[in-house]
């Protein structure tokens, strides 16, 4: 008993993690049918063990899926996304193409899973620095309520895909054998202007619009009032690129509406949902970029109360961007529409 499965850009970042979430969660697959452009159509892909063919993804290939992963960039999703739900399938999109549609749900599944129901085919997965912060923010503002959140974001290069990834070797390489350094990717891989990512900092991630922030910060304040429902939460995001490969960081000052104990927040965010708490300052524990690759938690440490104002609390996120920042919750919200029967018959 199981479902017709696409992933869309599955020779991708995300999309190789979204295979082998499949297949670590033994999602039940009738069939899995793995898609990506034509340059990579006849290629193998492994899954389970077997090589899988990849296909060219075309509005044809979805005939008779059920459930569709995408995560081949905006422009595929607008192109192809409304042809795999017209076909039935529900599509599980991980870019930023429908996320702000007020038709497309934009789910966390451990904030808000109910908003599945809303679904007309298409479902945004969010941002992955999204993802985690209101993860880890949902117990406290159930809890207190949530005035206000500013955060500043240490992002890994694999959010910006596999080629970046591969840049950042490079430059790393390229440097400690004293060799040129190539720069072609980040910080936006569609501008002219590039800087090196080895050994630095780069305060763009993605675009700047003309209210001075980064799209990348502004999908932050969207998308965390879009998921709370709130639109009075105040937001305000600084987002960095650094030379790490695979876990977002995130330190995120948070003004609560009602007094709040710090045992008592330590302890909402011990047993939530999708959360470990690592925060033990005197033996140098707390969350690490390192120690979140590869799992699918939310890491939460460093709390504590503000020096000025006692309703703010300091803390530090980690997750694995590629994870829960993007194939896990979309697996997640994948296994969510099963549980609650949401999956259209073929
Ligand atoms: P391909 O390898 O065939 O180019 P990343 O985010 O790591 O850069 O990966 C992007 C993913 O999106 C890859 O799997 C890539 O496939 C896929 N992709 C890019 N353009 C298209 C397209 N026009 N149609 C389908 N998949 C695409
Ligand atoms: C990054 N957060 O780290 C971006 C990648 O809207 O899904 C994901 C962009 C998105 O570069």
């Amino acid at each position: 008993n199981g479902y017709h499965v696409a992933v869309v850009g599955a020779t991708g970042a995300v999309g190789e993690q979204m295979l082998k979430m499949l297949e670590e969660r033994q999602f039940p697959l009738t069939s899995l049918k793995v898609l990506a452009s034509a340059r990579s159509a006849g290629k193998t892909v492994k899954f389970k063990g077997e090589d899988i063919v990849i296909e060219e993804a075309t509005p044809d290939a979805f005939e008779g899926v059920q459930i569709a992963l995408f995560s081949a960039g905006g422009s595929v999703s607008k192109a192809l996304a409304p042809e795999a739900a017209k076909r039935g399938a529900i599509c599980i999109d991980n870019t930023s193409a429908f996320r702000m549609d007020p038709n497309v749900p934009l789910v966390v599944p451990e904030v808000n899973a109910d908003a599945l129901k809303e679904h007309h085919g298409i479902i945004a997965n969010p941002n992955c620095s999204t993802i985690q912060m209101v993860v880890a923010l949902e117990p406290l503002r159930q809890q207190y309520g949530i005035e206000r959140i500013i955060v500043s974001t240490y992002q890994a290069v694999s959010g910006a895909g596999a080629k970046a990834i591969q840049e950042l070797c490079n430059q790393t390489e390229a440097i400690i054998r004293g060799e040129e350094v190539k720069k072609e990717v980040l910080p936006v891989g569609s501008l002219p202007k590039k800087h090196q990512i080895a050994f630095n900092a780069i305060p763009q991630i993605d675009v700047f619009l003309d209210n001075g922030f980064t799209n990348e910060e502004m999908k932050m304040v969207r998308e965390t009032k879009k998921i709370f429902s709130d639109d009075s939460i105040a937001v305000a995001a600084t987002c960095v690129r650094i030379p790490v490969i695979k876990g977002h960081s995130e330190s995120v000052y948070v003004e609560l509406k009602n007094d709040y104990d710090l045992a008592e927040v330590r302890s909402l965010l011990a047993n939530a949902p999708g959360i470990v708490v690592q925060d033990n300052p005197e033996e140098q524990v707390y969350p690490m970029a390192i120690d979140a690759a590869d799992k699918v938690e939310t890491f939460v440490g460093r709390l504590r109360r503000d020096l000025d104002n006692p309703r703010g609390l300091h803390m530090w996120i980690v997750s694995d961007n590629l994870l829960k920042g993007a194939a896990w919750n979309a697996v997640q919200i994948a296994e969510e529409l099963v549980k609650r029967n949401l999956i259209k018959e073929q």
